[in-house]
């Protein structure tokens, strides 16, 4: 069993996630505010790394300049006393009644234009307090009626914002790369950019493009049907998962934001195995925070919450304990042998080879053992079963 995690481990939580009041659509709060300070001592104890935040979260919307550096000293003061670092900073453009209509792509184009500075301000901040990641969630921008948005002007407004925005931190000398977050539905009935698969498209079509990258979350891709180790494998293959929100989620449903591997375990298992033993050869396949984006519990008082918080760090690191066993176990290694696991990574044509060489090779079509490649076996069903062994425990 895993010890107590350590910086080395690099998990941040945001400051929205146990500071979470737990207010929902149908309730008000069942806990008191929690002091960002508070927060950063509480989270350093329990062997976090990183904090994140909203502009919002740590200055109330609506502050005095004088307020606004009375909190951001107090917050700097924490982080020296702990050494909690800042690994990613992002912008509140949802809460605020004015961002009903979208930010960046709101009808309203004062709105638009308000949001443009509102993260502009904010970049600041980030970039002064270190943070290599900005990311953007886009909850508002979308709509309830296909009647009332013209997608693609939307799509339009959307890239001109991430590429002004990036020709600031590019002017300003700012070491920041932005992390677009997709989720297809709630708060707006259908969210643009709804999953990994379509901010990646979007982020080619950017002049900033090689600034931009996504930051997915587990249970947005899920809440779409979408099958996160899929998604992830993606966005590392075209070289952009900037960044990760990890919770958990139970299909498609409202955005849970459960404790990470508190829903779809045996994705959990095969995430963990992808990130920390998925690079070429082996060893971690991204480097970045392991970055918690949930919500504690409702019922829960101040002890739940950190109960909760420390569970998503326990958790992550179980399942990196049991994917190194996965990998290591001498049975899954031949058992991968024979599920010809490895020979996806051989290339199909053998080198120098062209359409022509394959045209000649007779090996490959006129004379293929075609019923054999029909009728033998993959083994997969075995290897599932020894991963869900290894997850449970049983090897
Ligand atoms: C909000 C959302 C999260 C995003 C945050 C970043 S805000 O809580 O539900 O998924 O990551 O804006
Ligand atoms: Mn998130
Ligand atoms: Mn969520």
């Amino acid at each position: 069993m895993p010890g107590k995690p350590t910086r080395d481990d690099k998990f941040s939580f945001g400051l929205w996630t146990v500071g979470w009041q737990a207010r929902d659509p149908f309730g008000d709060a069942t806990r008191p505010p929690l002091d960002a300070v508070e927060a950063v001592h509480k989270l350093a104890e329990l062997g976090a790394y990183g904090v994140t935040f909203h502009d919002d979260d740590l200055v109330p919307f609506g502050s005095s300049t004088a307020e606004r550096e009375g909190r951001i000293k107090r917050f700097r003061a924490a982080l020296d006393a702990t050494g909690l670092v800042v690994p990613m900073v992002t912008t509140n453009l949802f809460t605020h009644p004015m961002f009903k209509e979208g930010a960046f792509t709101s009808n309203d184009r004062g709105v638009r234009r308000y949001a443009l500075r509102k993260v502009m301000a904010n970049l600041d901040l980030a970039a002064e307090l270190g943070a290599r990641t900005y990311v953007f969630w886009g909850g508002r921008e979308g709509s309830e009626t296909d009647a009332a948005k013209d997608v693609r002007a939307a799509l339009e407004r959307y890239r001109e914002a991430i590429d002004t925005l990036a020709a600031y931190v590019v002017d300003r000398g700012y070491q920041i790369r932005f992390a677009i977050e997709p989720k297809p539905n709630e708060p707006r009935g259908d969210i643009i950019l709804p999953t990994v698969g379509s901010a990646l498209a979007f982020i080619s079509s950017l002049e900033h493009r090689d600034m931009v990258g996504v930051n997915p979350e587990v249970g947005h891709e899920q809440m779409a049907g979408m099958n996160f180790v899929h998604s992830i494998s993606q966005a590392l293959w075209h070289g952009k998962l900037f960044h990760i929100d990890l919770n958990g989620q139970h299909g498609a449903k409202y955005d849970q934001d459960l404790v990470f591997g508190h829903g779809d375990l045996l994705s959990a298992f095969f995430l963990v195995d992808l990130l920390e033993n998925g690079a070429p050869g082996g060893g971690p396949a991204y480097d970045g925070p392991r970055h918690f984006d949930y919500k504690p519990f409702r019922t829960e008082d101040a002890a739940g919450v950190w109960e909760s918080a420390a569970a998503n760090m326990r958790t992550y690191l179980i399942l990196k304990e049991r994917a190194a066993a996965f990998r290591a176990d001498p049975e899954v290694q031949e058992a991968l042998r024979s599920s010809q696991v490895d020979e996806l990574a051989t290339p199909t044509l053998a080198a120098g080879e062209s359409y022509r060489e394959l045209l000649a090779d007779e090996g490959a079509y006129e004379r293929f053992d075609v019923e054999r490649a029909a009728t033998h076996g993959y083994g997969f069903a075995r290897l599932d079963q020894l991963a869900v062994e290894h997850v449970l425990g049983a090897r």
